[in-house]
């Protein structure tokens, strides 16, 4: 796949061209709330303080894929490889007809009008990053401060962070003035028991702070045992099925799940994204937790006039 004027980051896996069709049936109206569009680069360009190039993605592709696998509808995250240029998720979001709501990177020089737009094209969240690999430092102090202005516009935050990171940002965390969305169950490190030290401290996050989410997603980042659908068997990423299967279990109404889909980073292998919906029935087990995961939990944060 191609990045039009642009090298793609080298040993970067594509997105899976032709991705099966799921076993799984989606419950009507089911919300990919976690995905990206790249660029193309060529209309869209990659952000000069970017640490990775990634293949083109689109929001045609993107949308193509929500139908191949019956979603109703998308949640675009922005992506660190466009920094805080929100321009290719906002054009998804005009693009979709009202199926898509977006998470924008904003910095602390953003303008009153600027937020007021993004509101109006569909955004209804900030991502805080705090993974070394995929940005820069900012203050928390900077943070702080975008948190305080988008609260009043009913939006939340997303936050993206390794789970070893948790102890020192609990305090940042729980201040913040919003509903907070946690990004990948907090990338637990899935070798460890699940009555482990670290994630107990994860689940008491959730416990003791009703307005803290949590994404049930990404089994192929977080997986050592990996994807081997043996014997026709769709049951992939079983190492990640007891801690995801835990949250959307103890925190019916705070769960969300997404494809992660064009899954940035990824250079060992790449996720057949039907495979990947066919992980849901194993960590939302009845029709009501499937329906909470998918479709009640991800309508009340980003289309509640609907909700
Ligand atoms: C994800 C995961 C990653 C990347 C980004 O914005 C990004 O670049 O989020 C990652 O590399 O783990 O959620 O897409």
């Amino acid at each position: 796949m191609s990045t039009e004027g642009f090298s793609k980051t080298p040993g970067w896996l594509d997105w899976y061209a032709n991705p099966s069709k799921p076993h799984f049936t989606l419950p009507q109206g089911a919300v990919d709330a976690h995905c990206h569009v790249f660029g193309p680069g060529a209309q869209f360009p990659y952000a000069p303080q970017r640490k990775y190039t990634p293949c083109d993605a689109s929001k045609q592709q993107l949308f193509a894929l929500r139908d191949h696998l019956g979603f109703a509808r998308n949640v675009i995250v922005q992506a660190t490889c466009h920094g805080a240029d929100n321009r290719a998720m906002v054009d998804a979001l005009l693009h979709s007809g009202g199926r898509a709501r977006g998470v924008a990177t904003v910095r602390r020089e953003v303008s009153e009008q600027q937020l007021h737009e993004l509101h109006a094209a569909g955004v209804r969240g900030v991502r805080f990053n705090f993974l070394k690999r995929l940005v820069d430092f900012t203050p928390r102090d900077e943070l702080l401060e975008i948190a305080a202005r988008i609260a009043p516009l009913g939006w939340h935050v997303v936050v993206y962070f390794e789970a070893v990171d948790l102890p020192e940002l609990w305090d940042f965390f729980t201040a913040l003035p919003t509903d907070v969305v946690v990004d990948h169950m907090g990338r637990p490190d899935v070798r460890q028991p699940l009555e482990g030290p670290q994630f107990a401290l994860f689940v008491r996050l959730l416990s003791e702070h009703p307005r803290i989410w949590t994404k049930v997603s990404c089994p192929e980042r977080l997986s050592v045992s990996g994807p081997p659908a043996l014997n026709g068997e769709r049951a992939a990423y079983r190492d990640v099925v007891p801690f995801a299967r835990y949250l959307v279990e103890h925190f019916p109404d705070r769960v969300l799940w997404g494809t992660d889909w064009p899954h940035p980073n990824l250079k060992d292998h790449m996720p057949d994204d039907g495979l990947l919906v066919d992980f849901i029935p194993h960590i939302a087990r009845t029709v009501e937790l499937q329906r909470k995961l998918l479709v009640d939990n991800p309508m009340r944060l980003y289309w509640p006039e609907e909700a």
